[in-house]
């Protein structure tokens, strides 16, 4: 996989608002963003550290990867994103390797960057998410 650092750790809320005045005001970060992804029925919220951000992810709907995450296992660390390149080559390695994939093929998630899930039962009970640049993208 080679990634180059963590691009984000997603964080499942149960409020989104009361999450980001903690953040801001006990961590002294700043909220740079507040986005809707309606294809995942989450909204989420962007703080950077380093290279690295925080994304918040409140679920719009009940019947949402959120939702259920947080109806089974309560508010939480969700998944974590790894910044890679030639995502698609990767995703073909990690199902060559027998890593049970969710995404088989990259698709366009949060903050414009090509994203795939790899199942949590494939590794290790973490929810692991690919990401890249969508201006890194190579489909050579
Ligand atoms: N981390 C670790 N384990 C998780 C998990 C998570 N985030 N979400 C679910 N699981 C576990 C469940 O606890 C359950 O384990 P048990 O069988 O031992 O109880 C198992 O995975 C199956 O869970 P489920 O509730 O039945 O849910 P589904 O199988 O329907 O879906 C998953 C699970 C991971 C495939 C689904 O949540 C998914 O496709 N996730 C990827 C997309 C996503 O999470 N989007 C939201 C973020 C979007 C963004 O960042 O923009």
């Amino acid at each position: 996989m080679n990634p180059s650092h963590i691009e984000h750790i997603g964080i499942a809320v149960e409020d989104l608002e009361s999450a980001i005045s903690f953040y801001e005001n006990i961590f002294g970060l700043k909220c740079y963003k507040i986005e809707d992804v309606p294809d995942q029925k989450v909204k989420t919220a962007f703080f950077m550290i380093g290279e690295t951000k925080i994304e918040l992810l409140a679920s719009t709907d009940t019947d949402s990867p959120v939702g259920k995450f947080i109806e089974k296992r309560g508010e939480g660390i969700h998944h974590i994103a790894f910044a890679v390149e030639k995502i698609d080559e990767k995703l073909k390695f990690a199902s060559e390797a027998g890593i049970r994939l969710i995404d088989s093929k990259a698709r366009r998630g949060a903050e414009g960057l090509n994203i795939a899930f790899l199942h949590p039962k494939s590794t290790f009970g973490v929810l692991t998410e690919l990401c890249e640049e969508s201006n890194k993208k190579h489909n050579d």
